[in-house]
């Protein structure tokens, strides 16, 4: 007879295959194809984390000039990347088209394979300044379903969705451990993969964003050019670190590892625009929309400092955005500021 011990629910170890499926249930329109998709980019996480860990070997041995030992040329890092998510994608009937940060145009779906009805958009290793100081950086993906035709290739209108119509959003942080995040609407769940299994575990179920702002994040050598607004939310935010000592300030220059910690300790991540950037310099499509998602699934908001990020109807692939993330009323705040001081 089973032992009692055996039947605890909180015992339960749930692998992110598990859970996806589990999450499935949330869905009885499903035919499981978003399911297999997340899948699949679990899988891609893994098979990066497996090239991060060799990457600074891989860097001595090509030395001499990008070429290992097996002969093959030393590829970066995010170009690795970039190719692992594609080759993990291209061929499974799943989607319809792709689109990278890495890539001018759409990436279509071989001839050869039949195109899906998702679309999926993707930073394959967002903050990767960050790699040759074995600082964390991660993938960022957006999901969304196809607005074109069904069995036709998918278009660049496919791509241009505003990110309220996101039908799944995640990240995989590559840090002192591998995490998956994601949400498909029903919560932010978070897996920690055990490489001694290469499996990802349940380690945090249904994230909310703290109430209680922990951290700001911002490159503050920027403040001189930013607008009076900024500035001044900037140094609301310094006031409330030296009065109340409750906030305090990080930044890694990797959105997905500094929007990591504001989800999991609360407190706002921003990238204003600025007088050399005067659209901002994050992407709309592939860091600020999926990452908006998510953090709203989580309760909190993200704005470009005038609106809602999610409303923005994107008009070109690669457009750059300026972002406020994190605790709703802190974010709205710096709406507050920059509407109130410009
Ligand atoms: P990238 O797409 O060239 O990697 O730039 C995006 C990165 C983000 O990860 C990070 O938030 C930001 O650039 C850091 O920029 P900065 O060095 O200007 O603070
Ligand atoms: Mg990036």
């Amino acid at each position: 007879m089973a032992s009692a011990a055996f039947s605890a629910k909180s015992d339960a170890i749930v692998t992110i295959e598990r859970h996806i499926l589990e999450q499935q249930r949330f869905h009885p329109e499903a035919t499981g194809v978003l399911t297999s998709l997340l899948y699949d980019l679990a899988l891609a996480g893994k098979m990066v984390t497996s090239q991060m860990a060799r990457a600074g070997l891989a860097q001595i041995l090509g030395k001499t000039g990008d070429i290992n030992v097996q002969g093959e040329q030393v590829m970066k890092l995010d170009e690795l990347a970039d190719e692992t998510i594609y080759l993990v994608n291209d061929h499974t009937g799943r989607l319809a088209v792709m689109a990278s940060e890495e890539h001018k145009e759409i990436i279509p779906i071989p001839e050869r394979f039949s195109p899906g009805k998702y679309v999926l958009l993707f930073d394959p290793l967002d903050g990767s300044s960050n790699i040759d100081y074995n600082a964390g950086v991660g993938t960022i993906f957006a999901i969304y379903q196809r607005v074109s035709p069904e069995n036709t290739p998918g278009t660049m209108q496919d791509c241009l969705q505003p990110g309220h119509k996101m039908v799944a959003a995640g990240y995989i942080v590559y840090g002192a451990a591998t995490m998956f995040v994601y949400t498909t609407g029903q919560g932010v769940h978070g897996f920690t993969l055990d490489p001694s299994i290469g499996e990802f575990l349940l380690s945090h179920d249904n994230i909310r964003i703290p109430a209680q702002p922990t951290y700001y994040s911002v490159n503050q050598g920027y403040f001189t050019r930013w607008s009076p607004g900024v500035q001044k939310f900037t140094q609301h935010l310094q006031n409330m670190t030296s009065e109340t000592k409750t906030i305090s300030m990080r930044y890694v220059g990797s959105l997905v590892v500094d929007f990591h910690r504001t989800l999991l300790a609360g407190g706002i991540f921003y990238y204003p625009a600025d007088v050399s950037k005067p659209e901002g310099k994050l992407r709309l499509t592939y860091e600020a929309n999926p990452l908006a998602f998510i953090a709203e699934n989580a309760g909190g908001y993200a704005s470009n400092g005038h609106e809602r990020i999610l409303d923005i109807i994107p008009n070109s692939l690669h457009q750059r955005t300026a972002l406020y993330i994190g605790n709703r009323e802190l974010v709205k705040e710096a709406e507050d500021y920059i509407q109130k001081f410009g």
